[in-house]
């Protein structure tokens, strides 16, 4: 689709937006295995990598190999499956996690330290000259293995600016892969990630990519403003989990950027795989898909209002900014309730295979309406309704016949 022919594609002015040219970097399998419930067996990890891999994310991020001995065999053994996906693994800035994770067979190596006063002061306790040097013999080692190699400030947006660009600096001028930014507490909004972010790309040569918690609610715009700005590769997880209430969810971010990029989005990813990798990961993690999850929440293509209905039934495009069939979905209108009108009635009527004129729906839809009014309504009940009203228009009236005498 042209960007002409789709208004809420980026303005072709935008030059330095990745909104039609982004990765995913999914972290299932690290971030998401920091969410209260996770508890990963290697046997599931194994699943959940090949139905990422299979879904057709760029990078798939695991778990430190010092975390535990288990978390090194399971990297080990993901690294093993040949997988199209990249695959990483996500460690501190030292070079005691680093010499373990180049020992894995991974591609490459996430690295991150904190850079805000929170955590140098109680967290690791380093400042900024110790950082700079370890992030140095760190990258340095890892790019001398052949691998990739990021680096990245943990708790950015609540880091000194001046102490954000040096470092960045620093580190793109040893050839680092890329620079990752980290909003770790989800205090950011779109327009600081869009500044900062832009402010970034006018002193690094490197890709961006950023990782958003979502305490505020804002991991999903703030990904796409962050893409919109410059940044290349967003960090994901299924269903969004992760540390609290974890991350930039990978099915609201499709949802997100099949609006505005819908040729890449449905050229790369395998939409319709979306509903039972969810399903993996809910299941593994023994939560629901949440209600109003985007296109997988069970009501995501439900719509209710007789209005709604009526110019859904004429064309979906007018109260739908998704289509369902992009993502092996099904939109279904909601009839058996007080709020139907008489045009989504028609389709059930039709469903049902009896005929009935217009003016006869408007008036079972009558019927319905009261008594939806008095007590919540199933489809059976209005299945019934439909019908006894059918046979009641169907039966020939009988006249009085005279009796004769
Ligand atoms: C966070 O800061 O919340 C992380 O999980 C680390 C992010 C990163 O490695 O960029």
């Amino acid at each position: 689709m042209s960007v002409l022919s789709n208004p809420y594609a980026p303005s072709p002015h935008d030059l330095i937006s990745n909104v039609n040219n982004f990765q995913l970097i999914e972290s299932t399998l690290r971030e998401g295995e920091q969410f209260a419930n996770a508890f990963f067996t290697t046997e599931k990890k194994i699943e959940i990598a090949k139905a990422l891999d299979d879904f057709g994310v760029d990078y798939i991020e695991l778990t430190s190999p010092v975390a535990s001995e288990q978390s090194k065999k399971d990297c080990e053994a993901i690294c093993k499956l040949g997988l199209k996906a990249k695959i990483l693994t996500h460690i501190r800035c030292h070079m005691d996690d680093a010499k373990v994770a180049v020992e894995t067979g991974v591609d490459g190596v996430d690295v991150v330290i904190g850079t805000s006063k929170f955590l140098r002061q109680y967290s690791h306790g380093k400042d900024m000259n110790y950082i700079s040097k370890a992030a140095i013999e760190v990258i340095e080692f890892v790019k001398s293995k052949g691998l990739e190699i990021r680096f990245s400030s943990e708790d950015s947006f609540r880091s000194d600016i001046v102490d954000l660009l040096n470092i960045y600096k620093t580190v793109d001028k040893i050839g680092v892969n890329r620079i990752g930014i980290a909003d770790t507490v989800g205090c950011a909004n779109p327009r600081q990630v869009y500044e900062l972010v832009r402010t970034l790309k006018s002193v690094v040569s490197c890709d961006i990519e950023c990782h958003f918690h979502n305490d505020t609610g804002c991991a999903i715009a703030n990904a796409y403003t962050a893409l919109e700005g410059g940044a290349r590769l967003i960090d994901v997880s299924v269903l969004g989990i992760g540390e609290r209430n974890g991350i930039t969810p990978l099915g609201a971010l499709m949802a997100r950027m099949i609006v505005s990029a819908p040729d890449y989005v449905k050229s790369k990813y395998k939409l319709h795989k979306l509903r039972d990798l969810e399903t993996l990961v809910a299941e593994s993690v023994e939560v629901n898909i949440p209600f109003n999850n985007p296109i997988t929440g069970f009501c995501a293509f439900t719509h209710k209002a007789g209005i709604h209905a009526k110019a859904i039934l004429a064309n979906p495009s007018t109260y739908e900014i998704l289509n369902p069939s992009d993502f092996g979905m099904k939109r279904y209108i909601h009839f058996a309730n007080r709020l139907t009108g008489w045009n989504a009635i028609k389709t059930r009527v039709d469903q049902l295979n009896l005929s009935l004129s217009d003016a006869q729906c408007k008036e079972v839809t009558a019927k319905i309406k009261k008594l939806g009014d008095i007590r919540p309504l199933n489809i059976d009940d209005v299945d019934s309704i439909i019908k006894d009203f059918h046979a009641e228009v169907n039966t020939p009236v009988l006249k009085p016949v005279g009796i004769a005498r």
